[in-house]
This record gives C-alpha cells, structure tokens and sequence, in this order.
C-alpha cells in the first residue's frame, strides 16, 4: 500500500534459495549494480556471524557444538532481531539493504527438521517484512553439482529437499521466483530489474510493514 505520508525510504530486498543457488554471488552483483547508479545500499547476510549469537550460530554450523533443534532456531531468529532497529534506521535514512537470508530461510530450514511449521514462524513475528523476496529456484540434485556442498551441517541433498519444500509453503505476492539454472547473465538481469523497480516503489512512499504480512 502506498502511504502519502510516509516518506521515501530505502528497500528492504532479501535473497533466498537452497544452498549453493547462487545467492551470494548475486547479492553481491547486486550491491555493485546499485552502487554504480548511485542508489544508497549496504549488503547484509544472516546469519550474521560478528555477533556473540552469531559465533554461536557459526560453531553450530560447523558442527563444533551441538544444540538442541529449538534452541538453535531461537538462536537465528534472535540474531536478526538483534540488527533490528538498525534494519530499521538503515531504511527510514534512505539506505536500500540487500540481505542474503532471513527469516524465510529460518522457518524453511527449522520446519525440514520436524518442527511445527507456526512454532517456527512465531519467533519472526514483527521483524521487518521484506518489500520484495527473490527466491533462486534450484534442485538440490543441481545445486549439489555445483562443485558439491561444503562440510557444513544442512549440505546434504536429502535435507535441502526437505527445505525447499517448506519454502514451497512460504511463497506470497512479495515473492519473486527465479530460475537459478538460466545462464549467470540472465538471472542478474532478472534480478536487477525486479530490484529497480521495488527501490523506485519504496522512494515513492510505500509503507513499512512487519511479518508476516
Ligand atoms: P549461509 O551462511 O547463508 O551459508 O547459511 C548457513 C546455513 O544456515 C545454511 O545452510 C542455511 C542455514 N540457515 C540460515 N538461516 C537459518 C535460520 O534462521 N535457521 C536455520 N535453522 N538455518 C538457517
Ligand atoms: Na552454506
Ligand atoms: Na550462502
């Protein structure tokens, strides 16, 4: 919705995808994208491993400790919620943010463990909505034949199935999908001008709201 009163602002765009769909790379062609046509931006990515929360996460993730499934996922939602009037101020001061995962990748990733799908989304409630969700669609099966997965905990093709079922689940109208197997060109492409258009929208007033709306 467009609010008159409000003033213009930056977006918030979030990045989502299975591991190794070329997210990453992406946000960053996206940050230079932006910052080549002079548009205010900052790249962010959660988890955000700087913080006490986040060394938690990290160590979690290399499987150097383990945690119990709730407690980690309270772990992640707790570390966006910890950058969240920054998100905030960073937005309201005319600064795009482009983030490489957020609490979709949290709910999608805690779910495909077994854990209730609301319980998941529960601790996300009133975060940031997003303006816009790219979502780069991969099968695990290609996504894993790009060089393989890593060593760390969820890069198993098994369990990213599983995730990108559940993020099946989160899809609504702020969702782009994009195929992430089209050649590198086409997929920035895609990717810029979905970007341009929502930055342009946010200038022009369109309210903040939180999730899940
Ligand atoms: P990345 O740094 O983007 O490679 O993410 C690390 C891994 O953690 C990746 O497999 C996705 C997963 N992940 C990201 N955010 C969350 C979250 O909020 N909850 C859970 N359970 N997993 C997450
Ligand atoms: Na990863
Ligand atoms: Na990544």
């Amino acid at each position: 919705a467009l609010n008159p009163n409000s003033q213009p602002r930056g977006a918030l765009v979030v990045l989502e995808g299975l591991d190794r769909s070329g997210k990453s790379s992406q946000c960053s062609e996206l940050l230079s994208h932006l910052q080549s046509i002079g548009c205010p931006v900052e790249l962010w990515r959660f988890p955000d491993r700087n913080t006490a929360v986040g060394q938690m996460i990290s160590a979690y993730l290399s499987n150097e400790s383990n945690l119990d499934d709730h407690t980690i996922h309270l772990l992640f939602s707790a570390n966006r919620w910890e950058k969240r009037s920054l998100m905030e101020d960073k937005l309201k001061a005319g600064t795009t943010l482009i983030i490489d995962r957020y609490s979709y990748s949290g709910v999608a990733f805690s779910s495909a463990k077994g854990l209730d799908f609301d319980w998941c989304k529960a601790p996300e409630m009133g975060l940031l909505a997003p303006d816009m969700v790219l979502y780069l669609d991969i099968s695990p099966e290609k996504a894993a034949e790009r060089g393989g997965y890593g060593d760390e905990r969820y890069e198993r093709v098994d369990f990213q199935g599983k995730v990108r079922e559940k993020y099946q689940a989160l899809h609504d109208a702020s969702w782009k999908i994009v195929d992430a197997c089209l050649p590198m060109e086409e997929v920035q492409k895609k990717l810029r001008e979905y970007v341009v258009e929502c930055v342009a929208t946010c200038q022009n007033g369109r309210a903040l709201s939180h999730l899940w709306s």
